[in-house]
């Protein structure tokens, strides 16, 4: 056996959280928040209702899954409620995490022995430390290795896809395991009409190997690229210094909060659409590709609208479900693990030969292109 460093993805795997909330539930109990609100507040400027029509055609968005729904349609409360755990027990990022890796490690047929690292790439980590991709590490019954924890938003997952091709090309690892544990629930206002729709609980996970250990029906590397380009339009100050700056914990007594997720929508969807569309058709062209000819987009799963245009400005015609599929409408945005869903879900049909590209986008502002090729 020949031993090479290129990088292929050998698996991917998928952790899906059974509750489930409909947009008819979430506007139900949104609405009955803000007829409570109102009714507490009469001086204040009354708060408005959501609707369901809007969601829908607005996103694309018609459900999402979370990790327990209870407390979060519940309009007294409005917010997650997961138990705490002790410091003996595991971390629900962890979890749901080694949940989707099991699911990845199962479909490549590999033993966790055979693993070299374990890389966490998510929007939030649920502590400082010790790192999320150590606990993961550890709870896989990896006895070598490395692992770390890295956030680039919504991105988090190409990132960490290129950077463990890296690893590979370099010679540093020959398999490493991508794991992305998105729980946005808990940094998701449900009480702002604005954005309470937006986003879903899921975990990802892609086993990125050197091409002469990975199973038959792998996909190929063809490039990565990433791309970061400053924007307060996406923005979240929850962070260790708020109590230094006598900000105080976050306060969800009302509807706006700054250490909460909050986004100037209109402005993200007007500029990320073009800096990705050309983000591709320039990757393409380094990589001697057609864009035209490209068999599927698995785009970032945020806004229905946002897909639609990038995939016609790639494909230079309307995209259908089978050349971008969407998984937004049940996962709604599951930040960095929404490409890797479609990827996950949609690509099992393709033909050895087949190229596609999986491409990420959102906060930073930051972008990834992982341009693959069935074997
Ligand atoms: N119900 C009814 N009406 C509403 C609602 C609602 N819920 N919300 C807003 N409206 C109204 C507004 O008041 C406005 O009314 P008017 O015209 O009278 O002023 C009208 O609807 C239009 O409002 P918008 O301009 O806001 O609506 P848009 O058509 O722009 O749609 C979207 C809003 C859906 C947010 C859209 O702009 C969008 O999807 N943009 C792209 C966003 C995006 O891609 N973001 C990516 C960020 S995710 C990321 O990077 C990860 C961050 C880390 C994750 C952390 C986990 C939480």
């Amino acid at each position: 056996m020949t031993i090479t460093h290129q990088p292929v993805i050998s698996a991917t795997g998928l952790f899906t959280p059974p509750d489930i909330i409909t947009n008819d539930e979430l506007v139900a109990s949104f609405n009955a928040y803000v007829d409570r609100y109102n009714a507490a507040h009469p001086g204040a400027d009354p708060l408005t209702h959501s609707s369901v029509e809007f969601i829908e055609k607005a996103s694309g968005i018609k459900a999402r899954h979370v990790i327990d729904k209870r407390a979060i349609v519940d309009p007294a409360i409005m917010e997650p409620r997961y138990a705490a755990r002790g410091d003996d027990q595991i971390s629900l990022m962890a979890e749901i995490g080694v949940a989707a890796c099991r699911d990845a490690l199962a479909h490549a047929g590999r033993d966790i022995a055979d693993v070299d690292a374990v890389l966490c790439a998510a929007s939030n980590m649920q502590r400082a430390y010790p790192a999320m991709a150590v606990e993961i590490q550890h709870e896989l019954g990896m006895t070598r290795g490395f692992a770390f924890d890295m956030n680039v938003a919504c991105s988090s997952a190409t990132f960490g896809i290129q950077t463990a091709a890296d690893y590979i090309r370099a010679g540093n690892a020959r398999s490493v395991l991508v794991v992305n544990p998105e729980i946005t629930s808990g940094h998701l206002n449900w009480r702002d009409r604005d954005s309470h729709f937006i986003f879903g609980d899921v975990a990802t996970a892609v086993l990125v190997e050197a091409k002469d250990m990975a199973p038959a029906g792998h996909w190929d590397i063809l490039g990565t690229r990433l791309k970061t380009q400053f924007s307060n339009n996406i923005r979240n100050n929850f962070g260790f210094l708020n109590r230094a700056e006598g900000k105080g914990p976050v306060d969800q007594s009302g509807p706006k909060t700054d250490k909460l997720f909050v986004q100037e929508g209109r402005k993200v969807f007007k500029e990320v659409v073009p800096m990705v569309a050309e983000m591709i058709i320039d990757h393409a062209a380094a990589l001697g590709l057609d864009p035209a000819a490209l068999r599927r987009l698995w785009l970032h799963q945020a806004n229905q609208g946002m897909n639609r245009l990038i995939a016609q400005r790639v494909l230079g015609h309307e995209a259908n479900e089978d050349e971008s599929p969407t998984v937004l409408d049940t996962y709604a945005n599951t930040s960095s693990a929404g490409s890797i869903i479609a990827f996950h879900k949609h690509s099992a049909d393709l033909k050895s030969g087949d190229t596609g590209l999986i491409c990420s986008f959102g906060a930073g502002y930051s972008a990834g292109n992982v341009f693959v090729r069935k074997t």
